[in-house]
């Protein structure tokens, strides 16, 4: 199907004022390449979200947040909510990221809840799913990718609302990545659930892959079939390791 590709950075618990230069030249770089087949996403710590926007007016590059609660306000010590991530002019959000399933015990049932809040403040969910080493070993990586599906995704999921991400547990900050073409069975598999389940829409919902991309093997990474943009954790900090990895578009 055709479906826009989608460079994001992730930048996890990692950046501080300092590190807004980098998202100046992001902006900066993305606004100079105006390709008009690429979208390209950063998302900082929430601390710096606001300014992260204020620095993107004039550049195609948006900006997103790593989570948000499934409650729009109220008594939750902590925690920000999708609606306050749309006040600050972001437009996406990280949901489910094995991060956040590992460290705050988050279950698929938690992310659906989180991704109906996110699509009720208008913003888009990038919601993550991906199998562990022992699964793999295991060869239940489809079964993984199939129980996450149905459990993480809402039903009033859309190809504008959502994206869904694809990063192996295993590869995530490792240097290791998967062959192009267990990425390719992957995404091929993701690509006929959602269409199955979501028809259309489901068929135009785009497909990230995540976990130890770079420079380096991106080109590889994207163009395997099915593959439509980057999740990007580490090489993501820098601008130029960003950029190049935008570049490959
Ligand atoms: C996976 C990825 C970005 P990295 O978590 O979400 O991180 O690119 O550092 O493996």
């Amino acid at each position: 199907p055709d479906v826009r590709p989608l460079v994001a950075g992730n930048w996890k618990m990692n950046g501080t004022r300092q590190s807004l230069g980098e998202i100046k030249a992001m902006a900066d770089g993305v606004h100079g390449m105006l390709s008009e087949r690429v979208d390209a996403l950063i998302c900082p710590p929430s601390t710096l979200l606001y300014v992260a926007t204020a620095l993107c007016t004039d550049s195609p590059l948006m900006v997103g947040a790593q989570d948000c609660h499934q409650a729009s306000h109220g008594a939750h010590t902590g925690d920000i909510s999708a609606e306050m991530i749309a006040d600050c002019f972001g437009t996406h959000v990280i949901l489910g990221h094995s991060e956040r399933r590992t460290d705050h015990g988050e279950t698929d049932q938690l992310v659906k809840a989180k991704a109906q809040a996110a699509h009720e403040a208008g913003l888009t969910a990038i919601i993550c799913i991906g199998e562990t080493s022992d699964e793999r070993d295991a060869y239940q990586t489809l079964d993984v990718l199939m129980r996450q599906m149905i459990g993480s995704i809402p039903l009033d999921a859309t190809a504008d609302n959502t994206v869904i991400a694809y990063e192996p547990l295993w590869a995530i900050g490792s240097g290791l990545t998967p062959t192009p073409t267990d990425v390719g069975v992957a995404h091929a598999f993701m690509r006929a659930e959602l269409g199955q389940r979501f028809g259309e829409e489901g068929r135009h919902m785009r497909l990230l892959y995540g976990g130890s991309v770079k420079p380096t093997n991106a080109r590889d990474l994207m163009s395997v079939e099915n593959v439509d943009g980057a999740l990007i954790g580490g090489a993501s900090l820098k601008a130029a390791d960003f950029l190049a990895i935008y570049s490959v578009y």
